[in-house]
């Protein structure tokens, strides 16, 4: 069975949008699989990971990081070729799609919530993770959350309005069809959902907070 590394703060709460995005496709392909919960700083201590972050799965002893990579793991080793979501024609799609969510969606969730983040971490966390983005920010998470949700621009509101107009023309992402597209998008707006109440999706994004609801309703069993 295929083990997830997931990342877990207070209370166990899983928080990290690259997990959810592997726990979500696993649950949409009905593979069995457990997670074992670690922290940020439990991860920097030890020689099983070395370099490689938060998810990494073991699956019959092959070790794969990275949440695309595993993504493309695991369509290739339990999917049939006819039924892949990664295949020549899609895969640079996806590869699109994860590229902006990390560039912009999650840069956008980030600016509201670094410093929200905080308070639902590990306490083992909490010095590591206020340094290491405080370097990051070039300023503690506090004032750099602060700036973010005091300046006009609202970058949040933009990476959903440009989701929403997509899902005005069509079902999902990418068409018609459900593919690991929703599973990167949806990773990360639970992260900013899990870590903070700065992330609500506006009334005025109808198509997305359906799209939203009806996929957190079928990717959460
Ligand atoms: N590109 C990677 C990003 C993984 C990543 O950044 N994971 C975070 C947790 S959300 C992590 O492990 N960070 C370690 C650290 O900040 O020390 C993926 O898609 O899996």
């Amino acid at each position: 069975m295929i083990t997830l590394y997931d990342l877990s703060g207070k209370n166990d709460l899983r928080f990290s949008p690259y997990c959810w995005r592997v726990k979500y496709l696993l649950n949409f392909r009905k593979i069995a699989y457990k997670t074992s919960p670690i922290c940020f700083t439990e991860r920097l201590g030890s020689s099983f990971f070395g370099d490689a972050k938060l998810p990494t799965i073991i699956d019959d002893g092959i070790k794969v990081s990275d949440s695309f990579n595993i993504a493309e793991h695991i369509e290739y080793k339990y999917i049939d070729i006819d039924h892949r979501m990664f295949n020549t024609e899609t895969k640079s799609s996806l590869c699109f799609i994860n590229q902006w969510s990390d560039h912009f969606l999650n840069t956008a969730i980030l600016e509201r919530v670094a410093y929200d983040i905080i308070s639902v971490l590990d306490d083992r966390d909490i010095e590591y993770f206020t340094e290491s983005r405080s370097i990051r920010f070039g300023m503690h998470p506090k004032d750099f959350q602060d700036y973010n949700t005091k300046k006009p621009e609202n970058n949040f509101n933009k990476c959903c309005n440009f989701l929403d107009k997509i899902l005005q023309k069509q079902s999902y992402l990418l068409g018609e069809n459900i593919t690991y597209a929703e599973m990167i998008v949806l990773g990360s707006l639970t992260w900013g959902e899990k870590v903070s109440k700065n992330t609500e999706i506006k009334e005025e994004f109808e198509k997305l907070s359906t799209w939203k609801s009806e996929l957190a309703k079928l990717l959460n069993s």
